[in-house]
């Protein structure tokens, strides 16, 4: 039932784990040239750590710290001890890259190898990684765990749909590694091409790496009829698998014993109330090459309560909900773009694509929603079409309280990009 024994310690000896890995962490960080100014100058030492609880005795690292100590500044040991780096896809600014030591690489395969266990994937499967490889960490860090697990895998990449299908055919392939927004393009291209997804062995789709509404996760599972599961991690914690959905699709499961998890209000720093939404803050409690402490991700979510059916003791989180940074204010009105995908992707008539457009008229913001619209509903009829686009426009304000322009489009025409998919546009400057 599971691939590793320690998915299902006990609460109190994971904590106790954790804490001697704590310790050993912060003895770690002290050797890279970043942590051993903050961490002497906050007069930390490795005895500073007794319990889980000291934790909140280390300082935050944030993005921009690592910007500043781009390339070098964080390493904890000699350059020639480091086999990999990866870079984070980061859309904006320069760019921050991790480095993994050959034991960090296999650490990271072990727990992505243990993730898609979760999910039923076994030794048996056919794995196709259909995202893209290079710096993103969605490519090697599948690849490698995929491997660990023992499935025969197909680095596809991304793209090329034609191809895809044939691979799947061809070598029967059972699960696929894909990123939402390419994985509904791909349900797309399908139906386009009258192929039945049921005559396809695909049996479960990895997804991940970008935010997604349940209703997106449902659209999948239906138009490529397999079931999907949600997959979280960020470059800066080794990439995808840090936590994973099990068979019960009922939250992710943080990988606890090697990361220390933290929701802090991001506002005041504290911890959350148990339930509440807030910021995910991440430590690495096994990286030997580049620790980070403390980690401030920008992603919000938050603990689901309970224990899991399937017995596994590690903490489980929601699906991430947003950003601390990507809230949009308009009219005065915050607003994140997952409340308009979640609106949309309720509405039958709307395919899957869309963008939200920020500008100027006069001196109010504006936003403006671009929906393409799927073949079916996109008739001839005047009178239809600006009836649908009314709907979708009142649905929307009863969502986010602001009424956003509409403008429907034809399927296929919001032009894809490869990666992860860009849903907001600021024509504001
Ligand atoms: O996206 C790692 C990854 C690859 C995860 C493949 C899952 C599958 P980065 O490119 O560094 O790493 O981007 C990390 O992507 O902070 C989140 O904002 C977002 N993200 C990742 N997974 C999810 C998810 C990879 N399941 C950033 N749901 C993170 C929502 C996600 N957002």
């Amino acid at each position: 039932m599971y691939f590793d024994p320690v998915e299902t310690l006990p609460r109190q000896e994971l904590e106790q784990l954790q804490a001697k890995r704590l310790k050993n962490t912060v003895a770690v960080a002290l050797n890279s040239p970043y942590y051993s100014r903050v961490l002497n100058a906050a007069g930390i030492s490795p005895d500073s750590i007794t319990s889980v609880a000291d934790v909140k005795k280390l300082p935050f690292t944030t993005k921009d710290d690592l910007r500043a100590e781009y390339p070098y500044g964080m390493l904890s040991r000699p350059l020639e001890d480091f086999i990999r780096l990866h870079a984070s896809s980061g859309t904006t600014g320069t760019p921050t890259a991790v480095f993994y030591t050959d034991e960090d690489i296999r650490e990271w395969a072990a727990l992505m190898a243990r993730s898609m266990y979760a999910c039923g994937v076994r030794k048996s499967d056919v794995l196709q990684n259909m995202s893209g490889y290079g710096l993103f960490t969605g490519g090697l860090g599948i690849h490698y765990g995929s491997e660990r697990l023992g499935c025969l895998t197909v680095p596809a990449g991304a793209g090329n749909s034609k191809r895809q299908v044939k691979l799947i055919r061809d070598f029967n392939v059972t699960v696929a590694h894909i990123i939402p927004s390419y994985a509904l393009y791909f349900a797309e291209f399908l139906q386009s091409e009258g192929i039945d997804p049921a005559s396809l062995p695909l049996r479960i789709a990895l997804i991940g790496a970008e935010p997604h509404t349940e209703e997106i996760r449902k659209r999948i599972e239906q138009m490529l009829q397999l079931k999907a599961y949600n997959s979280y991690g960020l470059s800066e914690m080794n990439g995808p698998g840090v936590a994973f959905e099990c068979t019960e699709q009922s939250g992710m499961h943080v990988w606890e014993d090697a990361f220390l998890i933290e929701i802090i209000n991001p506002e005041t720093g504290e911890d959350v109330a148990e339930g509440e939404v807030g910021e995910v803050v991440m430590t690495n409690l096994t990286r030997q090459g580049m620790p980070l402490i403390r980690y401030r991700t920008r992603d919000l979510t938050r603990f689901v309560p309970g224990d899991c059916a399937c017995g596994r003791t590690h903490r489980r989180i929601d699906r991430i909900q947003g950003r601390a940074d990507d809230m949009l204010i308009i009219k005065g009105v915050n607003i994140y773009p997952m409340q308009i995908e979640q609106t949309l992707m309720s509405l039958p008539e709307v395919g899957q694509n869309y963008l939200i457009e920020l500008f100027h008229e006069g001196t109010m913001d504006q936003i403006r929603v671009k929906v393409e619209i799927r073949e079916e509903f996109f008739v001839e009829d005047m009178r239809e079409l600006q009836a649908l686009q009314k709907r979708i426009a009142t649905r929307l304000r009863d969502e986010i309280l602001v009424t956003p322009r509409v403008e429907l489009v034809q399927s296929e025409s919001i032009p894809k990009t490869e990666g992860k998919a860009m849903r907001v546009k600021d024509l504001r400057n």
